[in-house]
Protein backbone atom coordinates (compact mmCIF):
# COMPACT_ATOMS: atom_id res chain seq x y z
CA UNK A 1 0.00 0.00 0.00
CA UNK A 2 1.19 3.54 -0.55
CA UNK A 3 2.09 5.86 2.07
CA UNK A 4 -0.88 7.53 3.63
CA UNK A 5 -4.43 6.00 4.64
CA UNK A 6 -6.70 5.46 2.08
CA UNK A 7 -9.50 8.11 2.02
CA UNK A 8 -13.07 6.37 1.44
CA UNK A 9 -15.21 8.61 -0.21
CA UNK A 10 -19.42 7.79 0.27
CA UNK A 11 -21.46 7.90 -2.35
CA UNK A 12 -24.03 10.07 -1.96
CA UNK A 13 -26.97 9.87 -5.02
CA UNK A 14 -29.56 12.39 -5.40
CA UNK A 15 -31.03 10.09 -8.33
CA UNK A 16 -34.23 8.41 -8.84
CA UNK A 17 -32.46 5.80 -11.17
CA UNK A 18 -28.77 4.89 -9.94
CA UNK A 19 -27.84 1.29 -10.97
CA UNK A 20 -27.73 0.27 -7.27
CA UNK A 21 -31.52 1.72 -6.36
CA UNK A 22 -31.05 1.21 -2.51
CA UNK A 23 -28.23 3.74 -2.82
CA UNK A 24 -30.93 6.16 -4.10
CA UNK A 25 -32.31 9.35 -1.98
CA UNK A 26 -33.97 11.46 -4.33
CA UNK A 27 -34.83 14.34 -2.06
CA UNK A 28 -33.41 16.57 0.26
CA UNK A 29 -34.14 14.82 3.41
CA UNK A 30 -33.76 11.33 2.59
CA UNK A 31 -30.06 12.60 1.18
CA UNK A 32 -28.96 14.14 4.36
CA UNK A 33 -30.30 11.22 6.16
CA UNK A 34 -27.91 9.06 4.29
CA UNK A 35 -25.64 11.41 4.49
CA UNK A 36 -25.37 10.94 8.38
CA UNK A 37 -24.86 7.53 8.34
CA UNK A 38 -22.59 7.81 5.87
CA UNK A 39 -20.31 10.53 8.21
CA UNK A 40 -21.20 8.39 11.33
CA UNK A 41 -19.39 5.20 9.09
CA UNK A 42 -16.56 7.28 8.41
CA UNK A 43 -16.52 8.72 4.80
CA UNK A 44 -13.90 11.35 4.56
CA UNK A 45 -15.49 12.41 1.52
CA UNK A 46 -18.95 12.58 0.31
CA UNK A 47 -19.87 12.33 -3.32
CA UNK A 48 -22.86 14.61 -4.33
CA UNK A 49 -24.39 12.95 -7.93
CA UNK A 50 -27.66 14.37 -9.50
CA UNK A 51 -27.37 12.40 -12.58
CA UNK A 52 -26.60 8.39 -13.09
CA UNK A 53 -24.30 7.65 -15.27
CA UNK A 54 -25.23 3.70 -15.68
CA UNK A 55 -24.59 2.44 -19.69
CA UNK A 56 -27.80 3.50 -20.92
CA UNK A 57 -28.62 5.95 -18.66
CA UNK A 58 -31.03 9.08 -19.48
CA UNK A 59 -29.56 12.42 -19.49
CA UNK A 60 -30.46 15.15 -16.93
CA UNK A 61 -29.81 18.78 -18.55
CA UNK A 62 -28.10 21.58 -15.94
CA UNK A 63 -30.97 22.55 -14.78
CA UNK A 64 -32.43 19.78 -13.26
CA UNK A 65 -28.77 18.06 -11.92
CA UNK A 66 -27.57 21.27 -10.19
CA UNK A 67 -31.83 21.53 -8.34
CA UNK A 68 -31.01 17.76 -7.32
CA UNK A 69 -27.70 18.25 -5.73
CA UNK A 70 -27.32 22.05 -5.14
CA UNK A 71 -29.44 22.06 -1.82
CA UNK A 72 -27.84 19.13 -0.65
CA UNK A 73 -24.66 19.94 -0.88
CA UNK A 74 -25.66 23.68 0.65
CA UNK A 75 -26.58 21.52 3.59
CA UNK A 76 -24.41 19.03 3.74
CA UNK A 77 -22.01 22.21 4.27
CA UNK A 78 -23.97 23.83 7.39
CA UNK A 79 -24.38 20.33 8.89
CA UNK A 80 -20.64 19.12 8.47
CA UNK A 81 -18.31 21.70 8.57
CA UNK A 82 -15.43 19.56 8.28
CA UNK A 83 -16.51 17.40 5.63
CA UNK A 84 -14.73 17.39 1.97
CA UNK A 85 -17.89 17.33 -0.45
CA UNK A 86 -17.16 16.41 -4.01
CA UNK A 87 -19.69 16.90 -6.42
CA UNK A 88 -19.98 14.35 -9.98
CA UNK A 89 -20.88 15.85 -12.45
CA UNK A 90 -19.86 17.05 -16.20
CA UNK A 91 -21.36 19.65 -16.56
CA UNK A 92 -19.38 22.84 -15.43
CA UNK A 93 -22.38 25.25 -14.79
CA UNK A 94 -23.35 22.27 -12.19
CA UNK A 95 -19.49 21.97 -11.05
CA UNK A 96 -19.50 26.02 -10.57
CA UNK A 97 -23.06 26.27 -8.43
CA UNK A 98 -21.71 23.39 -6.54
CA UNK A 99 -18.76 24.66 -5.66
CA UNK A 100 -20.57 28.42 -5.00
CA UNK A 101 -22.30 26.42 -1.81
CA UNK A 102 -19.56 24.33 -0.19
CA UNK A 103 -18.01 21.61 -2.35
CA UNK A 104 -14.29 21.48 -2.73
CA UNK A 105 -13.91 18.75 -4.69
CA UNK A 106 -15.09 18.20 -8.36
CA UNK A 107 -15.49 14.69 -9.36
CA UNK A 108 -15.79 14.44 -13.39
CA UNK A 109 -16.01 10.50 -15.16
CA UNK A 110 -15.21 12.20 -18.53
CA UNK A 111 -12.07 14.07 -17.74
CA UNK A 112 -13.18 17.23 -18.61
CA UNK A 113 -14.17 15.59 -22.00
CA UNK A 114 -17.56 16.53 -22.18
CA UNK A 115 -17.75 19.86 -21.13
CA UNK A 116 -14.81 22.22 -22.65
CA UNK A 117 -15.48 24.99 -19.96
CA UNK A 118 -14.74 22.22 -16.41
CA UNK A 119 -10.71 23.02 -16.93
CA UNK A 120 -11.17 26.69 -16.98
CA UNK A 121 -13.93 26.46 -13.94
CA UNK A 122 -11.65 24.08 -11.78
CA UNK A 123 -8.25 26.30 -12.54
CA UNK A 124 -10.24 29.82 -11.47
CA UNK A 125 -11.99 28.28 -8.20
CA UNK A 126 -9.20 26.43 -6.78
CA UNK A 127 -11.19 23.44 -6.42
CA UNK A 128 -9.49 19.35 -6.73
CA UNK A 129 -10.66 17.56 -9.34
CA UNK A 130 -11.16 13.67 -10.07
CA UNK A 131 -10.52 13.35 -14.01
CA UNK A 132 -12.43 9.70 -15.06
CA UNK A 133 -11.82 8.21 -17.88
CA UNK A 134 -14.34 6.95 -20.34
CA UNK A 135 -15.44 7.02 -23.66
CA UNK A 136 -18.65 8.41 -25.35
CA UNK A 137 -20.83 9.19 -23.18
CA UNK A 138 -22.63 6.90 -20.62
CA UNK A 139 -25.66 6.04 -23.41
CA UNK A 140 -23.02 4.87 -25.21
CA UNK A 141 -19.91 3.84 -23.76
CA UNK A 142 -21.03 -0.10 -23.79
CA UNK A 143 -21.34 0.16 -27.44
CA UNK A 144 -18.82 -2.69 -28.36
CA UNK A 145 -16.19 -0.99 -26.05
CA UNK A 146 -12.15 -2.10 -27.64
CA UNK A 147 -9.08 -1.81 -26.45
CA UNK A 148 -5.69 -3.33 -27.78
CA UNK A 149 -4.03 -2.49 -24.21
CA UNK A 150 -6.69 -1.23 -21.84
CA UNK A 151 -4.23 -0.26 -19.03
CA UNK A 152 -1.52 1.64 -21.85
CA UNK A 153 -4.80 3.49 -23.85
CA UNK A 154 -6.21 4.59 -20.52
CA UNK A 155 -3.44 5.62 -19.13
CA UNK A 156 -2.37 7.95 -22.30
CA UNK A 157 -5.75 9.06 -22.64
CA UNK A 158 -5.41 9.88 -19.15
CA UNK A 159 -2.18 11.71 -18.96
CA UNK A 160 -3.88 13.92 -21.65
CA UNK A 161 -6.26 14.72 -19.28
CA UNK A 162 -3.97 15.59 -16.49
CA UNK A 163 -2.22 17.90 -18.91
CA UNK A 164 -4.98 19.86 -19.94
CA UNK A 165 -6.12 20.73 -16.77
CA UNK A 166 -2.14 21.78 -15.76
CA UNK A 167 -2.24 23.83 -18.71
CA UNK A 168 -5.64 25.46 -17.42
CA UNK A 169 -3.83 26.38 -13.89
CA UNK A 170 -5.01 23.75 -11.80
CA UNK A 171 -1.63 22.77 -9.94
CA UNK A 172 -0.62 18.98 -9.74
CA UNK A 173 -1.10 18.13 -6.69
CA UNK A 174 -4.87 18.75 -6.91
CA UNK A 175 -5.74 16.47 -9.50
CA UNK A 176 -6.75 12.57 -9.06
CA UNK A 177 -6.99 10.39 -11.99
CA UNK A 178 -9.47 7.65 -11.76
CA UNK A 179 -9.66 4.85 -14.64
CA UNK A 180 -13.58 5.05 -14.90
CA UNK A 181 -14.40 0.91 -13.93
CA UNK A 182 -17.51 0.28 -15.84
CA UNK A 183 -17.02 3.26 -18.14
CA UNK A 184 -16.95 1.79 -21.25
CA UNK A 185 -14.58 -1.00 -20.46
CA UNK A 186 -15.53 -4.91 -20.81
CA UNK A 187 -14.50 -7.49 -18.23
CA UNK A 188 -11.17 -8.31 -19.08
CA UNK A 189 -10.36 -4.36 -19.45
CA UNK A 190 -11.61 -3.89 -15.85
CA UNK A 191 -9.66 -6.85 -14.75
CA UNK A 192 -6.97 -5.69 -16.16
CA UNK A 193 -7.47 -1.88 -14.83
CA UNK A 194 -7.22 -3.37 -11.39
CA UNK A 195 -4.69 -5.73 -11.76
CA UNK A 196 -2.13 -2.99 -13.14
CA UNK A 197 -3.42 -0.28 -11.10
CA UNK A 198 -0.25 0.72 -9.98
CA UNK A 199 0.66 1.41 -13.20
CA UNK A 200 -1.82 4.35 -13.00
CA UNK A 201 0.64 5.98 -10.12
CA UNK A 202 3.20 7.06 -13.14
CA UNK A 203 0.27 9.91 -13.81
CA UNK A 204 1.84 11.60 -11.27
CA UNK A 205 -1.04 12.33 -9.45
CA UNK A 206 -2.96 10.24 -6.46
CA UNK A 207 -5.81 7.37 -7.38
CA UNK A 208 -9.21 6.92 -7.44
CA UNK A 209 -11.11 4.22 -8.01
CA UNK A 210 -15.14 2.94 -8.34
CA UNK A 211 -15.53 -0.32 -8.26
CA UNK A 212 -18.61 -0.87 -5.22
CA UNK A 213 -21.12 -2.88 -6.89
CA UNK A 214 -20.47 -2.77 -10.10
CA UNK A 215 -21.32 -5.43 -13.00
CA UNK A 216 -17.75 -6.44 -13.53
CA UNK A 217 -17.99 -7.28 -9.51
CA UNK A 218 -20.54 -9.72 -9.82
CA UNK A 219 -19.26 -10.75 -13.24
CA UNK A 220 -15.89 -11.80 -11.46
CA UNK A 221 -18.14 -13.45 -8.26
CA UNK A 222 -20.53 -15.63 -10.03
CA UNK A 223 -19.27 -16.57 -13.76
CA UNK A 224 -21.96 -17.50 -15.99
CA UNK A 225 -23.99 -16.59 -13.71
CA UNK A 226 -25.74 -13.21 -12.64
CA UNK A 227 -26.24 -10.72 -9.19
CA UNK A 228 -27.83 -8.10 -8.41
CA UNK A 229 -26.07 -4.77 -6.67
CA UNK A 230 -27.62 -5.99 -3.81
CA UNK A 231 -25.62 -8.99 -3.81
CA UNK A 232 -22.08 -7.41 -4.64
CA UNK A 233 -20.76 -6.62 -1.42
CA UNK A 234 -18.20 -8.90 -0.89
CA UNK A 235 -16.60 -8.91 -4.45
CA UNK A 236 -16.07 -5.02 -4.14
CA UNK A 237 -14.68 -5.26 -0.71
CA UNK A 238 -12.19 -7.53 -2.00
CA UNK A 239 -11.29 -5.69 -5.26
CA UNK A 240 -11.07 -2.39 -2.85
CA UNK A 241 -8.41 -4.04 -1.27
CA UNK A 242 -6.55 -5.04 -4.08
CA UNK A 243 -6.50 -1.53 -5.06
CA UNK A 244 -5.55 -0.37 -1.95
CA UNK A 245 -2.44 -2.40 -1.76
CA UNK A 246 -1.89 -1.58 -5.62
CA UNK A 247 -1.28 2.18 -4.75
CA UNK A 248 -5.60 3.45 -4.56
CA UNK A 249 -5.62 7.06 -2.52
CA UNK A 250 -9.33 6.53 -2.67
CA UNK A 251 -12.02 4.23 -2.76
CA UNK A 252 -15.48 5.38 -3.28
CA UNK A 253 -17.68 3.09 -2.24
CA UNK A 254 -21.75 2.80 -1.19
CA UNK A 255 -20.70 1.16 2.03
CA UNK A 256 -18.56 3.23 3.79
CA UNK A 257 -18.41 0.68 7.04
CA UNK A 258 -17.79 -2.33 5.58
CA UNK A 259 -15.26 -0.62 3.12
CA UNK A 260 -13.23 1.20 6.23
CA UNK A 261 -13.25 -2.28 7.76
CA UNK A 262 -11.87 -3.61 4.93
CA UNK A 263 -9.23 -1.50 4.53
CA UNK A 264 -7.70 -1.35 7.64
CA UNK A 265 -7.32 -5.22 7.97
CA UNK A 266 -5.52 -4.37 4.89
CA UNK A 267 -3.50 -1.79 6.35
CA UNK A 268 -2.31 -3.77 9.53
CA UNK A 269 -0.98 -6.55 7.43
CA UNK A 270 0.56 -4.33 5.01
CA UNK A 271 2.17 -2.30 7.74
CA UNK A 272 3.73 -5.75 9.05
CA UNK A 273 5.20 -6.46 6.21
CA UNK A 274 6.80 -3.39 5.61
CA UNK A 275 8.48 -3.77 9.03
CA UNK A 276 9.78 -7.18 8.50
N1 LIG B 1 -18.80 5.50 -10.86
C1 LIG B 1 -20.05 5.98 -10.80
C2 LIG B 1 -20.29 7.35 -10.60
N2 LIG B 1 -19.27 8.19 -10.37
N3 LIG B 1 -16.95 8.57 -10.10
C3 LIG B 1 -15.70 8.12 -10.11
N4 LIG B 1 -14.67 8.95 -9.86
N5 LIG B 1 -15.43 6.79 -10.37
C4 LIG B 1 -16.40 5.89 -10.63
O1 LIG B 1 -16.09 4.71 -10.91
C5 LIG B 1 -17.75 6.34 -10.63
C6 LIG B 1 -17.99 7.72 -10.36
C7 LIG B 1 -21.20 5.06 -10.97
O2 LIG B 1 -21.69 4.64 -9.68
P1 LIG B 1 -23.00 5.23 -8.96
O3 LIG B 1 -22.84 6.69 -8.71
O4 LIG B 1 -23.32 4.41 -7.76
O5 LIG B 1 -24.14 4.95 -9.99
P2 LIG B 1 -24.96 5.89 -10.95
O6 LIG B 1 -23.99 6.52 -11.92
O7 LIG B 1 -25.93 4.94 -11.62
O8 LIG B 1 -25.65 6.94 -10.13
Amino acid sequence: MSGGRVLVMGILNVTPDSFHAQSCTPDLSTALARARVLVDEGADILDVGGESTRPGAIPVDAAEEAGRVVPVIRALAADFPGLTISVDTCKASVASEALHVGAALVNDVSGGRLDPAMAELVGRTGARVVLGHMRGTPATMQDAPRYDDAVAEVASELGAAVDAFLRAGVPRERIWVDPGFGFGKRLADNVALLACLDRFRDLGAGVVVGLSRKRFIGDLMRPGGSSAPEERLAGSLAAAVIAATKGASVVRTHDVRATREALAVAAAIAACGAEA
